[in-house]
């Protein structure tokens, strides 16, 4: 009775371990470093599953010669112009490029760093969304989306 017990528990507790394990292993980790001369991301796309825990890193390397800052947003899909047009619009705004971190106020926008200055980098924990499909990121600063951009692509 009491060994059997004792077994119970021990299964149990590999179980856990096994299933702690699987989920640490499970967390898809992107690295986007901002170029040092370009208004361009080094990482174009990336794949991550449904569901799964995402860490995305935004690096604006301190040697960047724009002395640019950058952000991150991630946007539903095919909404990567109306968000950066938006952004464009944003200049009109003096608090747009400052407080507001170069964020448009808009539905479409998922998950968002703030702006990474040079030597500093921000790194966005979420769960991918659970339908597949593409989804758009782009930096905000007003004017950079239309070349500063890529695609995490959700698969099922
Ligand atoms: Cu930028």
């Amino acid at each position: 009775m009491m060994k059997s017990a004792i077994c119970v528990a021990l299964t149990s507790v590999l179980v856990a371990g096994v299933v702690l394990r699987a989920q640490a292993q499970d967390v898809a980790e992107i690295k986007i470093t901002a170029d040092k001369l370009q208004f361009l991301y080094d990482v174009k796309e990336f794949t991550v599953k449904a569901g799964q825990k995402v860490k995305v890193t935004l690096v604006n390397p301190a040697e960047s010669a724009t002395k640019q800052p950058h952000n991150l947003l991630i946007v539903k899909p095919g909404k990567k112009d109306a968000v950066g047009l938006l952004a464009n619009a944003g200049m009109a705004d003096p608090a747009f490029l400052t407080t507001k971190n170069c964020i448009p106020d808009s539905e479409d926008i998922l998950f968002h760093t703030k702006l990474v200055l040079p030597g500093a980098e921000e790194t966005l924990e979420f769960t991918a969304p659970s339908e597949a499909g593409d989804y758009p990121y782009l930096c905000t600063y007003p004017g950079h989306w239309v070349i500063m951009n890529g695609v995490m692509h959700v698969t099922p």
